[in-house]
């Protein structure tokens, strides 16, 4: 077994950045809480076929779809996580109709919005699925109630994402800065392996659904014929994967409306919210294709969002075809 490349591990980088600190107190625990479950999660993963754990549970979730087991799984396992950090007040989840609330003392300082198992369609065979988190200060002053998710992902903290694939990687961004962490397989520790990412300057890959271009309005035919000028396409279908691989080598993502999906597909409260925020602290943008999505005031915790995500100069290319359509 190789050596990590890096001797900074995540409690370490946790201890010196956010332990103490007025901006972060206690986050160390909620990213902790999410390594963890990390950490069991890949397990289950790893030997999901083995096991006979993959495959889908019978039931219909709060989406209409298909819930898998390692859909209620992971949901489970970073429910009992988050709530065994002692600093999370309340969990919203794909997986889960109504928000979760874990106790509201002064330590219960954070709100966190998750999607648990982001890519289910792509659990059964063998390819990079991931989870996301949203993490948000409690307003202290307001009692809990299920309102208390409902803010702009402008007000998140921090955010983070879980890549399973070839590798299992932990990135967290905070304020103005985007880390990378890697699960050594050999002590399931998670090492720094990136620290600082920014968008490269290069945009190599646009990341689309052209399955959908029947359906397209709005100008994303032009939009999408304008991104095919040079670049390779890449879409892997779980959105969290596909973000990841635009973040590190240099790209956009897109998933609009259409004739179909009028209000888009992905949602905005556990996907679009936390993404967008990792993507603006690297230096790229997150819009609907009309304003950045980090400042859209939210009506419902599961509501959908079309979502355009990635390098800016793309971003704002969209953007531009749209209006003028
Ligand atoms: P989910 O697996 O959490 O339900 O997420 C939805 C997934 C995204 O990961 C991915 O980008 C998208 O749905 C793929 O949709 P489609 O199959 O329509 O291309
Ligand atoms: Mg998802």
């Amino acid at each position: 077994m190789t050596s990590p490349s890096t001797n900074i591990t995540l409690s370490e980088f946790c201890e010196v950045n956010y332990k103490g600190s007025d901006s972060y107190d206690g986050l160390e625990k909620v990213i902790y809480a999410v390594a963890t479950g990390a950490q069991e999660l890949e397990r289950e993963i790893r030997n999901g076929n083995l096991l006979g754990m993959l495959g889908s549970t019978g039931n219909v979730n709060v989406q209409g779809e298909i819930v898998q087991h390692l859909d209620a799984l992971s949901s489970d396992t970073f429910v009992k996580q988050l709530k065994d950090s002692t600093r999370v007040a309340m969990v919203g989840c794909e997986e889960i109709e109504h928000p979760v609330t874990f106790g509201d003392s002064e330590q219960h300082n954070y709100i966190v919005l998750m999607d648990p198992l982001d890519g289910s369609s792509n659990i059964d065979v063998a390819v990079s699925i991931g989870s996301i988190f949203g993490i948000w200060k409690r307003k202290n002053s307001k009692p809990l109630n299920p309102e208390s998710l409902l803010r702009p992902g402008v007000e998140q903290i921090a955010a983070a994402y879980v890549v399973y694939g070839s590798c299992t990687v932990l990135v967290v961004a905070t304020k103005g800065t985007v880390n990378e962490f890697t699960m050594n397989p050999a002590d399931g520790n998670f090492y720094l392996t990136s620290a600082n990412i920014t968008y490269p300057n290069k945009t190599p890959y646009y990341s689309v659904n052209d399955g959908n271009t029947a359906k397209w309005v709005n100008g994303i035919v032009q939009a999408v014929d304008d991104l095919r000028e040079g670049r390779s396409q890449r879409y892997i279908g779980s959105l969290v994967a596909d973000f990841h691989r635009n973040l590190l080598k240099g790209g956009v993502f897109l998933y609009t409306a259409d004739t179909k999906n009028t209000v888009g597909r992905l949602r905005l409260m556990y996907e679009a919210n936390p993404l967008g925020y990792v993507s603006v602290q690297a230096g790229g943008a997150v819009s609907d294709g009309v304003m950045d999505i980090l400042d859209i005031q939210p009506f419902e915790l599961h509501q959908r969002v079309p979502l355009i995500i990635g390098d800016k100069r793309l971003v704002n290319q969209i953007i531009k075809t749209i209006k003028n359509s």
